[in-house]
């Protein structure tokens, strides 16, 4: 069975670009690959955090984990901070990455551009910590949304790196972005990336928000005045980013379809159908959501997955450091 690896950041609530670009292909995956999906609280460090409210957003988050579908009994579902090596690979990952490569990183470089002060460190050298994160468990393929891209053909540049140096390592994995749903747009802005981090709040639909919310924020969403459903990223970002939610939504039904179904209809029964997908989803997601958390099921998962986790993590941080020759007792 080959395998594949994803993280997400419990920076905030997590919202429907996670679901779409993410999560939702982490759950597809779950039968046909050995699935390892955790929650990156190390990650989230990276930019400064309420500590009451970093709490809550890592509990939701295995929560959310589990509501929208992945099951314990086939993935490892574990808390990046449970398997201490994760640090300490990092460390490592960090001293065989070039600072050339790091400033190259266009996450970091749009943070920068945006005249953001006080940067720490860690959000810097923070694809170092994501190569260590992968590499630890040699998985095959790594799904994320478009913007991680560049860090996972990072990841591969330095585990090619240290294979060279150190003899073979690590498997060089792949990632893997969805052709339909891995950039999701801002409902209110779609020349930007759906984010947590969404100051009008209105263009960011969150797994959590109460339905009618929801409904409504994707009602407003701003489109054009050529009043066509088609598929036109370029001249209609809004309808082709709501084109890409339905489409992902319902069983990555084809544009084609979509535009025949809508093709006499205005924006607004179009928009309608849009809001019932998300509505569906959100309530099923929901539902399972509030079971969770009145059960004990988030710290037996955990549990169960950092015993999992941190056996193949430290076999392999040893072979690392061995291969280095950093370690006396053998
Ligand atoms: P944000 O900008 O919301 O803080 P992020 O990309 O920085 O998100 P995560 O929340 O950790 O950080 O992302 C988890 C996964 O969701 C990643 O694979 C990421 O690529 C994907 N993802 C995030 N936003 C979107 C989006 N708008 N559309 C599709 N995929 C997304
Ligand atoms: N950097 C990612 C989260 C992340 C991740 C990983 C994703 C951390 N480590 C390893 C895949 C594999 C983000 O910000 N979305």
């Amino acid at each position: 069975m080959k395998r594949m690896l994803s993280g997400i950041k419990p920076t905030g609530q997590l919202h429907l670009g996670n679901y779409i670009g993410a999560l939702r292909h982490f759950v597809a995956s779950q039968d046909e690959y050995e699935m390892f999906a955790f929650i990156a609280n190390l990650h989230c460090i990276t930019v400064p955090q309420d500590p009451q409210e970093l709490q809550k957003n890592l509990k939701d988050c295995v929560a959310l984990y589990l509501a929208c579908g992945l099951n314990p009994n086939k993935a490892t579902i574990f808390l990046q901070t449970d398997v201490k090596e994760h640090a300490q690979l990092g460390f490592i990952m960090c001293c065989h990455t070039y600072m050339g490569e790091l400033n190259r990183m266009t996450q970091f470089k749009d943070k920068q551009a945006k005249g953001e002060k006080n940067l720490s460190g860690g959000l810097y050298t923070y694809p170092s910590l994501m190569a260590a994160d992968i590499l630890l468990y040699s998985p095959d393929y790594v799904p994320v949304g478009e913007d991680q891209k560049q860090h996972v053909e990072l990841t591969r540049d330095v585990a090619e790196r240290m294979n060279n140096r150190y003899g073979q390592l690590f498997t060089v994995p792949e990632p893997l972005v969805a052709k339909v749903g891995a950039r999701i747009m801002s409902l209110s802005d779609p020349t930007k990336k759906m984010s947590k981090s969404d100051e009008t709040n209105k263009g960011c639909i969150y797994l959590l928000d109460d339905l009618k919310v929801a409904r409504k924020k994707v009602m407003s969403a701003v489109t054009d005045s050529i009043g066509k459903v088609q598929y036109d990223p370029e001249n209609q970002p809004g309808i082709a980013n709501l084109m890409q939610i339905l489409s992902s939504l319902s069983n990555n039904r084809s544009f084609a379809d979509i535009e025949e179904e809508f093709k006499d209809q205005g924006y607004g029964v179009f928009k309608k159908a849009v809001a019932d997908a998300v509505c569906n989803q959100l309530e099923q997601i929901q539902t399972r959501y509030k079971e969770i958390v009145e059960s004990n099921l988030i710290e037996e998962v955990l549990t169960q997955g950092a015993q999992k986790a941190c056996l193949i993590a430290s076999a392999k941080l040893d072979q690392v450091q061995k291969a280095i020759g950093m370690e006396i007792i053998k």
